[in-house]
């Protein structure tokens, strides 16, 4: 059958990681596509998340396209764990190294996409007022790219400066004499607030729940080192797809891999202190039971509490920065001086679980017990994580049936690539699939290949569609949620943006894969090899 008009044959959702190195791989495969993307320029998460003090969690070398030689040998990553104007300035070198920008579109938000069942294209629209029907859809919007407002009443009455780390602005923010607050502390607020009171006059931190934080131990690469660790590419990307999270190196949480040999419950309060003499922080959570059981991750947690006492000198502070919930519940944040810093002068942690924002006011903040006057408020508040960005989408599949409908109930996928009744759309690291539990670049990678094969594939067997079997996506989701059943990753005290609880309303449920990147890698690979087993071809 001659396919139906249309005029492009994909369009690509987002200019980031996925985006660039989709539209790469469909122009290899001979396909036409344009991505689309929100920003004034390229870089998704790090293009939006400039604040100060942002850097990745995992190692440079590995945070990096492994598919080109070319582009790994003529990067220079100068630091260990890159800070985000670094990546930005790789992605945009890949962009031009591999000339994608002719196909990519800035500032403009794809708004909406619906599937033409008899015409099997899909028609989307944009913010400029554009239509274009292209036969395939490809979300490449990340999974921390929806910001999350906070619920706070008078939010949008403060009449000083209001800034977001997840769109801070480009040409940054000069904190010098200002009395500022920062509401947050996940990874955004924990790195930006050492570098923030370094500069404000006065710096309040809102903390609702306490992070856990590990020193990042970045530094820079000299030339030797990134002359070794390019040569060393090829174990270390092969190294990558035998590990649970895709790092060969693990950045800041290396130690966490050396096998534990005790078990916290049954070693005595001295020889635990000793760990954190002899490990450092990490030695609160290197025990065979402290990351599977809740009362030794209680006890683990108390060990991480000492080291914070060492650390915080003004002891009702240190107390407040004790996490009440397991450590492996919400991601780890990595940092420079966390802790050092509520020992300045200039410095307040405001404990939320103890004193409740009531409301923003056009002067600063009201607590239950206290009144705030700011010149500025940072707000580190999240995203609505992994479905948030296309939910708001108006994306409709079969039947007219919106993919934030199906999305309010549960966020269904097969294998984190497609949904049921959405045929030619596919989510890369959609939920479902590994995505933030490993390094992003490698899960990316696996499904932009997985996703150009499959098109490939499409054109040289003649078929037009392809969609996920809501028997298959049913299986894959009871198989997902049987591996977290139990773990302290879905515990009640747990309310991590894993599990949506971040958002309220949002269905309570463990949204990526934790079977680990080698075993889902497998089980990708083995669908193709039976033939697109849980698809229908047609
Ligand atoms: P996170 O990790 O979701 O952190 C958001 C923080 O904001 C967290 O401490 C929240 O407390 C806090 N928050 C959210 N809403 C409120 C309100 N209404 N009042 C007070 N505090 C609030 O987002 P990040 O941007 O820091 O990091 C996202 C990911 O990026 C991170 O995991 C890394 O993978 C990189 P809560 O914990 O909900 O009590």
């Amino acid at each position: 059958m001659a396919d139906a008009p249309h005029d492009l044959d994909v369009v690509v959702i987002g200019a980031g990681f996925s985006g660039l190195y989709m539209l790469h791989k469909l122009r290899e495969i001979g396909l036409s596509a344009r991505a689309y993307e929100t920003g004034t320029g390229i870089g998704g998460t790090w293009f939006w998340n400039r604040y100060p003090g942002a850097r990745c969690d995992v190692q440079s070398i590995e945070y990096s396209f492994s598919f080109s030689h070319e582009i790994e040998q003529e990067w220079d990553w100068s630091e260990l764990m890159p800070s985000q104007p670094e990546v930005e300035r790789y992605l945009n070198f890949v962009c031009d190294r591999l000339d994608l920008r002719r196909d990519i579109q800035l500032e403009t938000t794809v708004v909406s996409a619906k599937f033409d069942e008899h015409d099997s294209t899909w028609t989307v629209t944009t913010s400029t007022g554009e239509r274009v029907i292209a036969r395939f859809l490809v979300g490449a919007t990340g999974c921390l790219s929806a910001p999350l407002e906070p619920n706070i009443k008078g939010l949008h009455s403060f009449g000083g400066v209001s800034l977001y780390t997840n769109r801070f602005p480009s040409e940054g923010h000069d904190f010098s004499g200002e009395r500022v607050a920062v509401i947050g502390t996940g990874s955004s607020g924990v790195q930006s607030i050492p570098v923030i009171a370094a500069q404000a006059r006065s710096l309040h931190v809102f903390q609702r729940s306490a992070a856990y934080t590990l020193p990042s131990n970045t530094r820079p690469i000299d030339a030797q080192e990134l002359a070794e660790l390019k040569a060393a590419y090829p174990e270390i990307r092969r190294a990558q797809q035998e590990a649970l999270a895709a790092t060969a190196r693990f950045g800041a949480f290396a130690a966490l891999r050396e096998p534990a040999s005790r078990a916290i419950l049954e070693t005595p309060r001295e020889e635990q202190l000793s760990a954190l003499d002899e490990r450092g922080w990490l030695g609160a959570f290197a025990w065979t039971d402290a990351l599977v059981n809740y009362e030794a991750s209680q006890a683990a947690t108390a060990l991480y509490g000492e080291m914070i006492r060492r650390v915080v000198k003004d002891p009702a502070t240190a107390a407040s920065l004790v996490p009440d919930y397991p450590f492996g519940c919400k991601r780890p944040c990595i940092d420079v001086g966390y802790f050092e810093t509520y020992n300045r002068e200039n410095v307040t942690l405001v404990n939320l679980k103890k004193d409740p924002i009531i409301e923003i006011t056009p002067s600063g903040i009201r607590t239950e017990e206290q009144e705030f006057e700011f010149d500025v408020i940072v707000f580190a508040t999240g995203f609505d994580a992994m479905t948030g960005a296309l939910r708001r989408i108006d994306i409709r599949g079969r039947g007219g049936q919106a993919l934030a409908d199906v999305w309010a109930t549960s966020p269904a996928g097969y294998l984190g690539i497609q949904v049921a009744g959405f045929p030619n759309f596919f989510t890369v690291t959609g939920p479902g699939s590994p995505s933030v539990l490993t390094n992003m670049v490698a899960s990316i990678e696996l499904h932009v290949e997985w996703i150009a094969d499959c098109l490939a594939h499409l054109q040289a067997t003649g078929c037009r569609t392809i969609e996920a079997l809501p028997s298959a996506q049913d299986e894959w989701i009871e198989h997902g949620a049987a591996i977290v059943q139990g773990r302290l990753s879905t515990h009640e005290t747990c309310t991590s943006w894993y599990l949506g609880a971040n958002v309220p309303g949002k269905t309570r449920v463990y949204m990526p894969y934790a079977g680990g990147h080698p075993a889902y890698r497998k089980k990708v690979e083995s669908v193709v090899a039976a033939g697109y087993e849980g698809f229908a071809l047609t």
